[in-house]
């Protein structure tokens, strides 16, 4: 018996091979190739374990439409036998893990949850033909896949894209679209950058001024220029998503398994709401919505009407989105207004508060109770950690990584996104040969050189790091097409930072690989930049 074992087990390893320059972006901690395919044909069934799992083969089965004219027959019965997908339930596995063995004429996938089944399929996806990301109907496509065995799961539960939709606004079609190459990234939170000076992008129903004033801005400063006097153009700008379109967009990235996470900014960054409701400023305006870009001494008062607003904004966004967190800001929130404040200054004396850095931890800790005793958990930017922490905050650390060594070792969780690594408005080229971005340089190389984890840590403040995440502001891309070639390709290599273990990590053969990825983006319709 011994004996019949071992020579299966030699027999089958025989017929498998290690390939590390397969085309897979981020590429899985394990994979054995083999020799021979697996053809996805019209009479393809794919049998999952029960019907909740069919989420995820649903954006899967649409391109298949698309490009095959069929769809794979989805059965909840156990399906084995020639031509079949069979997806079964293995708890061992961890959490949006996968296998996927490729056998010839079966597939044999194993999860523990329907997100792993959705990342088997996310890596099917790049061993088929490239022409099947086509958006046209090849009814003779061989929709081949190469017998293979693959054993993967993530290096980290948050795996981030941020967009900022206030500098510039985007149509729902285009964040849809942000998304669905997010999926198939295998990312699973997009930070919705919602309000901002320049603009405010969420209907809320019990402030209409939001949509009607907050919305749109009477002209944008044009170039980089960074000091008074700005040019501005005339061109009124601006937008908002209603909440019925909020709701649509969360509903797609469920199916994709990305959590949408909602930026509503506070105490700064406030001006487009304060020129609807000049009243919750300190000084009572009027204002106008921000038309150049940066950081503006008007921001949120701390007297009780802007808690009782805020929480009214809030209260609208809680059920639209399932997230367990909201974002609520905190950067560059100057206090000049605040020290010159008679109510703010009223308030710090009540409450024993002696600087206004205090006052903002004061103003975090109000509205994150308020979160909290609503079922959510609060993000905000390493500035929360100034006047000391709310309780139970999760730090988004963008000034490099100090906010989040800092918020690590006073065991907070840590979503990294330092600027100097995974700013994707910085330059990724030589500036001299690139359109205007915002400044410095993160070239593709870096972004794939970044290491989530500080040296400075210990494997138990480590854990404190949940993931990172690239931002996207958007103060110099105006087009849609040009947030594309600020994102691709470095949003492949962040990925593999995020997604792939790190032993497995070399540039030069993820490069390598990128060269036949990036046929397939173009396949898809995306700008990215191209290279050198
Ligand atoms: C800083 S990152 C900001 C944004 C700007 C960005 C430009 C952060 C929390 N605040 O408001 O758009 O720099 O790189």
């Amino acid at each position: 018996m011994k004996t019949l074992i071992i020579a299966l087990s030699f027999i089958s390893l025989a017929c498998y091979s290690q390939k590390s320059q397969w085309p897979l972006v981020p590429y899985p901690e394990k994979v054995v190739m083999g020799k021979g395919h697996f053809t996805i044909n019209s009479k393809t069934e794919i049998s999952v374990p029960d019907i909740e799992w069919i989420t995820a083969i649903k954006t899967f089965n649409e391109q298949l439409q698309v490009v095959g004219g069929y769809k794979l027959k989805v059965t909840t019965t156990t399906k084995s036998g020639a031509n079949t997908i069979r997806c079964i339930t293995n708890k061992s596995i961890a959490n949006e893990g996968y296998k996927l063995a490729v056998k010839g004429k079966t597939i044999l996938i194993e999860a523990s949850t329907p997100n792993g089944l959705f990342y088997a399929f996310q890596t099917m996806r790049q061993l088929l033909p490239i022409s099947y990301e086509e958006a046209i109907l090849q009814p003779e496509l061989a929709l081949n896949i190469p017998n293979v065995m693959i054993e993967d799961a993530p290096r980290f539960s948050y795996r981030g894209m941020h967009l900022d939709v206030c500098r510039h606004f985007f149509s729902v079609a285009f964040v849809k679209k942000y998304i669905d190459r997010m999926a198939s990234h295998k990312f699973n939170r997009f930070h919705w950058h919602l309000t901002d000076d320049q603009g405010w992008r969420i209907e809320i129903k019990k402030y209409p001024k939001l949509a009607e004033v907050s919305a749109w801005r009477n002209g944008t400063v044009i170039g980089s220029v960074q000091k008074a006097p700005f040019p501005y153009d005339t061109i009124r700008y601006g937008g908002y998503y209603s909440q019925e379109q909020i709701k649509e967009v969360v509903q797609y990235a469920k199916e994709r398994f990305v959590t949408i996470i909602p930026e509503i900014e506070m105490p700064g960054h406030a001006m487009a709401a304060l020129a609807a409701y000049p009243e919750l400023s300190c000084s009572g305006g009027p204002f106008e919505v921000a038309k150049n870009w940066g950081v503006f001494k008007d921001v949120f008062c701390t007297r009780e009407e802007t808690f009782n607003f805020l929480q009214d904004v809030l209260s609208e966004v809680i059920p639209l989105f399932p997230s367990e967190y909201i974002h609520i800001g905190g950067d560059e929130c100057p206090k000049l207004r605040w020290s010159r404040c008679a109510a703010c200054q009223k308030r710090m004396a009540e409450h024993s508060i002696k600087t206004e850095n205090e006052l903002q931890n004061y103003f975090m800790t109000r509205i994150e109770k308020f979160l909290n005793s609503n079922g959510k958990q609060i993000i905000g930017w390493d500035e929360i950690l100034e006047g000391g922490l709310a309780p139970n905050a999760t730090v988004m650390s963008w000034r490099g990584v100090k906010g989040g060594i800092n918020a690590a070792k006073q065991h907070h969780n840590v979503i990294m996104t330092p600027n100097s690594y995974l700013y994707f408005d910085y330059y990724q080229a030589d500036k001299k040969t690139q359109p205007l971005a915002i400044g410095s340089f993160n070239p593709l190389s870096k972004v794939y050189s970044y290491e989530p984890v500080p040296e400075e840590l210990t494997a138990d403040e480590a854990k404190y790091i949940i993931g990172a995440q690239a931002n996207v502001w958007t103060e110099f891309m105006a087009t849609e097409s040009y947030v594309e070639y600020m994102v691709f390709p470095r949003m492949c290599a962040l990925s593999e930072v995020v997604w792939s273990p790190k032993a497995i990590r070399n540039f030069e053969d993820f490069n390598n690989r990128l060269s036949i990825h990036k046929q397939r983006l173009a396949k898809q319709g995306i700008n990215f930049y191209p290279g050198e």
